[in-house]
């Protein structure tokens, strides 16, 4: 095929190449052994099954995430940027994630036009999110809206229409593309209709991605179109096994079409334990401020504030990981930010000494296998500093930013042609008869 789009073409070569590769290993050593399956993985939510192919990004426990084999000091470093904007592109991610090289200022570019050429969005669309009470939470309305856009699938027109397998990931490409273009503009709709009385702002499409999504959501100056590009790189991707990204793998591979797969991602990323923790780290630490009627409380008090916490049976948010054993390098870059864009803010200072007290009560509880901060320990913060205080819309910013890893990953499954997901369950009789002689 002779593809006019650079990325596309980029992409069919690699894939290619891959995808011949790992058919040929399949045929030659299909049953090498990779890993065992102990019986506390069963029970305890599959942790650390090596059962998934995931290109785009890679979780070490200790070190964190790096994506295509670059950290995020180094993304924030080597990717393209704006002008003189000192935080990276999320065009660039998405490239890089694609294609496994970074991009060149003119590709990143290329791909910023791009996305301004397919942001259209279908007119009923907005009538979908109308058509929903103004209460309900920005998360499923956001789904909803992904969901409505279905659609407009090319993968589900094309499937209709015979095509081909070896076409699946070109029309999923499709898709993705139109749909990271259209995620923006349908979030900003969101929060203007819910917190603003419905008065939206035009897209200015001489703006980046990131750039036009701080512009539409109404938020001035130059500094939070930083922290949004910032922000929209480092939420981007976590490697395969987290909740949102394992449900647009696991949806995706009965060729539901990048839409259904997408909103169905949406869903997982909003429950507490995952995507929703941004909003609940906030609301708890204006809860610790009003309980100890100040909004500079001390180190103490907050120690006491987290015990009564615990005491009550509830976890702390934006603490803990499933697979870091570190303070999450996203938590990192986003102190590091406001150590450099921010001189001073009561909100933040509150998580940082927050982060000075929780690690060690939570090591000392002797369960919590990651007593350190999470990414959404202190995305909040920086986001009330800009005036962007309506906590329930945190994860929605998430969700914009998680498109861009997990569609490009649903790209190369379908590239790779990998098969319907489907592991074994069994039954607690038949789990319990397994060890019971052991
Ligand atoms: N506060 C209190 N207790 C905690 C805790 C926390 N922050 N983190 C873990 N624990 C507890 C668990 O609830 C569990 O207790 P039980 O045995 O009584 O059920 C025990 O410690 C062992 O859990 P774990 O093995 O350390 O952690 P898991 O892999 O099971 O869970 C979670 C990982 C992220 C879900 C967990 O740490 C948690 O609930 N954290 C708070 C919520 C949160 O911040 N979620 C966002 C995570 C990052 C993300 O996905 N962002 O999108």
């Amino acid at each position: 095929m002779n593809y006019v789009d650079p990325l596309k073409k980029k992409f069919a070569e690699k894939s290619e190449q891959l995808r011949t590769e790992l058919r040929a290993t399949l045929k030659e050593k299909g049953n090498t052994k990779i890993d065992e399956v102990s019986f506390a993985q069963v029970v305890g939510g599959m942790r650390g099954v090596k059962s998934m192919i995931w290109e785009t990004s890679q979780l070490d426990p200790v070190e964190g995430i790096r994506f295509r084999g670059y950290s995020i000091p180094e993304l924030r470093e080597l990717l393209p940027k704006r002008g003189d904007d000192k935080e990276p592109l999320p065009e660039g991610l998405f490239w890089l994630m694609m294609v496994g090289e970074l991009p060149t200022d003119e590709q990143a570019k290329w791909l910023s036009d791009q996305w301004v050429q397919r942001v259209n969005l279908p007119e009923h669309i907005i009538k979908v999110i109308e058509a929903l009470p103004i209460d309900t939470h920005p998360m499923t309305q956001f789904s909803a809206a992904i969901m409505s856009m279905q659609q407009s699938s090319v993968f589900a027109r094309r499937y209709n229409e015979g095509m081909s397998k070896s076409e699946y990931w070109d029309a999923t490409y499709e898709d993705s593309m139109n749909l990271i273009a259209r995620l923006p503009r349908v979030a900003a709709y969101i929060y203007r209709r819910i917190y603003f009385k419905g008065e939206h702002i035009a897209p200015d499409f001489s703006l980046d991605w990131g750039g036009n999504f701080a512009h539409m959501l109404g938020i001035k100056g130059d500094d939070f179109k930083s922290l949004m590009r910032l922000y929209l790189t480092i939420h981007a991707d976590h490697e395969g096994g987290n909740a949102s990204a394992h449900t647009t793998h696991l949806v995706g591979s009965t060729l539901s079409d990048p839409y259904l797969a997408f909103s169905a991602a949406m869903n997982a990323l909003a429950g507490p334990l995952h995507g929703l923790a941004n909003q609940e780290v906030i609301k708890w630490i204006y809860k610790m401020c009003d309980a100890l009627g100040t909004s500079n409380p001390s180190k103490e008090q907050i120690a006491d504030y987290v015990n009564t916490t615990l005491a009550a049976g509830l976890v702390i948010p934006g603490y803990g990981h499933a697979v870091l054993r570190q303070p999450d390098p996203r938590f990192v870059a986003q102190k590091k930010f406001a150590e450099e864009y921010i001189s001073d803010s009561d909100v933040i200072n509150v998580v940082w000494r927050v982060y000075e007290v929780v690690p060690d009560i939570l090591k000392s509880l002797g369960k919590v296998k990651n007593p350190w901060p999470n990414v959404d320990a202190h995305s909040g913060a920086l986001l009330v500093h800009y005036g962007l205080n309506q906590f329930s819309f945190y994860t929605v910013l998430f969700g914009v930013s998680r498109a861009l890893g997990v569609l490009s990953s649903l790209c190369w499954s379908r590239a790779l042609g990998l098969p319907l997901e489907r592991p074994k369950s069994v039954t607690t009789e038949w789990l319990l008869a397994q060890v019971k002689d052991q």
